[in-house]
Order: C-alpha cells, then structure tokens, then sequence
C-alpha cells in the first residue's frame, strides 16, 4: 500500500465518522468501512426475509377469515408484507448484494430470519395476536431505525412503519371484537395472546449482555436503543393495552419497579429462542420448504421476464445499428 492510499483511506473514513456523529446519513455513493457495509446487509436482508417468510402465517387464514371485509383486510395486510420485503431487499441491493444472491442465502438455509415466524396460527385469534404483539414489537423496533444512519435502510423504514401500526391496529381490534363475544371466542383471544406473548418478547433479540452485535451498531447509529430497552418499552406499551382489551398477559411476575423505573418480568426462556434460531422451532422446516417452493414455481415467471428483457435489448441494439 503507498502513502497516498493510506491518506486516501484516512480522508474517506475521517470523512465517514463526520456523517456519523453529524448524524446525518450515509449514502450508497458515500466511502464506507467495509464491516459497516457488512452489518448492514446482515441487519437489511434478514429484515426483508422476514417479512417475506412473514406472510406465511397470516397467509393460512385469509382462504378462512370469518367475513369479506376480514378477509379483504387480512390480504391487504399480506400485500404490505411482500412490499415491505421488497423495500428491504432493494436497500439491500444498493450495498452491492444482488436479490439473487439474497434469496439463496434464504431457500439454502443459510440466512436468519425473526424467530417470530416459526409459530403455528392454529386459530383466527392468531391473526389478532399476531397484529397487536408481533406488529406492535415490530413497531416499537422499527420507529428508532426510521433514524438509521443509512440512507435507503431509513427512508424504507419511514414508509414500513406507517403501515406496521395500521396492522397493529388491526390486529387490537380483531381482538377486541372476540374479547367482545362468546366466552369461547374470549377464550380463544385469550389461548391466542398467550401463545405469542413470550415469542413477541424475544423478536427484540438476546438480552443486552448476549448481544454481540450491538455495540457497534450502536457506534454506527444504526441500532439506536438496546434489545432490552425496547423490550422495556414494549411492556410499557402492551400492559394498558392488555388492560382496555381485557386479556391477562401470560407473567405472573409482570410488575412496574417505581424505585428502578422499569418493569420486572420472569426471565425469558431463552433456549426456545436458540432452538428456533437453530432451525429447530415448530415451523421452521414447513416456513422454508413453502419458501423453497415458491421460489420454484416462480421460475418460470423469471425465465420469462429475462427472455423479455433479453429481446427488449437486442431490438434497441437493432434499431441503434439501423
Ligand atoms: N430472530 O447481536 P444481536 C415484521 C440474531 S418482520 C432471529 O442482538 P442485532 C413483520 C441476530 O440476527 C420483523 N434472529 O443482533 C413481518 C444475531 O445473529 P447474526 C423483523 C435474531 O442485529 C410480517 C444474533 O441473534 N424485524 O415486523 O444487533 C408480519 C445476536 O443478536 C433475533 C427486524 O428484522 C430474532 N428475533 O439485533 C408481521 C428488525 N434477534 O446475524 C410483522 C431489524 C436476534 O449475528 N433488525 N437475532 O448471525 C434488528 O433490529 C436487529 O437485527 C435485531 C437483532 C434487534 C433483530
């Protein structure tokens, strides 16, 4: 390496650290450190891939929502899902990691994805649950990443949470409406709320002090808020909430801590979390061979749009010779 380069690299990353606690933001034209660069596709492709595999679970109920308009509202959902996918997929792109490549990291097994997806939705309260505790963790995740340091990762992020709290509304009132009818409807929001209770909790991610990611996202102003303090701030959001519907969250020691301000919960079982992140949770097979599938009906789809794409250029190339 000469001395010039070695000023060249200094300039570039002095010049990144400025953005950085400027706290402006760093654009896909912009000089930046390679493990940056790295971090951010992990964090982005493993946000799209869930939202991706995401739409399975709700997907099993829109063929048996119990209404049109459910079912209208419940597709509708679905569809936000796929786009916010290809949102993420697309920032992702402008890193220098193509969807292609993306996608088999996904279907060969080798990509993460929220361990919120490998749950079954046994009953229609599911579509409840998964609305108010999933999207509403997902919202109280997301709104700090709208400040992402990365262009493209926050400008999607802006657009995603717009509608995440439309679906947690959605996903309230569904449960209001069962909380408002039969005891066996009652039952089955309340057999719903404590089935994803302790999963919505672990969407945040390992505890603080297992989480060897997030100094450095920190540092990078990616990540802006640890995984327990949104977790904290998510308990602070469902307790009220769990109290107008009418539903107990599943914690017996579930309590507000008025001396350390902050809410004291039994510890999360956290071996069912590495157990799904090992690939062995209740779904994790049945979300990527779906997935595998999907991918394979769909070739033709991809066959088709290259050859298209393919004659498009060769009559431009034509018309240019002429
Ligand atoms: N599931 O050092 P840590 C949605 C991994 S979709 C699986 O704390 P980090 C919706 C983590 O990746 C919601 N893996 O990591 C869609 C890391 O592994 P690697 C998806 C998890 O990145 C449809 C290791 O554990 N939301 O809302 O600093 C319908 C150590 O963790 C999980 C996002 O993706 C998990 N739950 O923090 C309805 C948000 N947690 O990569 C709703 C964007 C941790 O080192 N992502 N891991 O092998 C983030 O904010 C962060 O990546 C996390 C983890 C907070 C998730």
């Amino acid at each position: 390496m000469t001395a010039d380069t070695v000023t060249a690299d200094a300039e570039q990353q002095a010049h990144f650290d400025d953005l950085i606690a400027a706290d402006s933001r760093v654009e896909p034209r912009d000089w930046m450190p390679e493990a940056y660069r790295k971090t951010l596709i992990r964090q982005i492709s493993q946000h799209a891939h869930s939202e991706i595999i995401g739409m399975q679970p709700e997907g099993n109920w829109i063929t048996r929502a119990p209404s049109l308009k459910r079912k209208a509202i419940l597709l509708a959902k679905v569809q936000d899902e796929a786009g916010h996918g290809l949102y993420l997929y697309s920032a992702a792109q402008t890193l220098g990691i193509t969807r292609d490549e993306m996608t088999h990291q996904l279907i060969d097994g080798k990509a993460k994805y929220s361990s919120i997806f490998n749950y079954p939705t046994p009953t229609w309260a599911d579509m409840g649950a998964i609305g108010w505790l999933v999207d509403g963790a997902a919202i109280c995740n997301q709104v700090p990443l709208c400040r992402a340091s990365y262009g493209p990762y926050g400008r999607a992020m802006v657009r995603i949470c717009k509608e995440e709290s439309f679906h947690q509304r959605q996903g309230f009132e569904i449960l209001l409406t069962l909380m408002q009818g039969t005891d066996a409807q009652r039952a089955m929001a309340q057999d719903a709320v404590d089935r994803w209770y302790w999963p919505s909790l672990m969407m945040f991610g390992p505890p603080d002090d297992a989480s060897p990611n997030s100094a450095r996202s920190t540092a990078w102003k990616i990540k802006r808020f640890s995984n327990d303090e949104l977790r904290q701030r998510f308990l602070g959001m469902l307790v009220p909430q769990a109290e107008a519907l009418g539903v107990t969250l599943p914690d017996p020691e579930l309590h507000w801590d008025e001396d350390a301000q902050r809410w004291r919960m039994t510890e999360i079982d956290w071996s069912e979390f590495h157990e799904i992140l090992a690939g062995r949770g209740p779904m994790n097979a049945v979300r990527l061979q779906n997935r595998r599938d999907a991918h394979e009906d769909g070739a033709w789809v991809r066959e088709a749009a290259a050859e298209y794409a393919r004659k498009q250029a060769a009559t431009a190339e034509n018309r240019e010779a002429a």
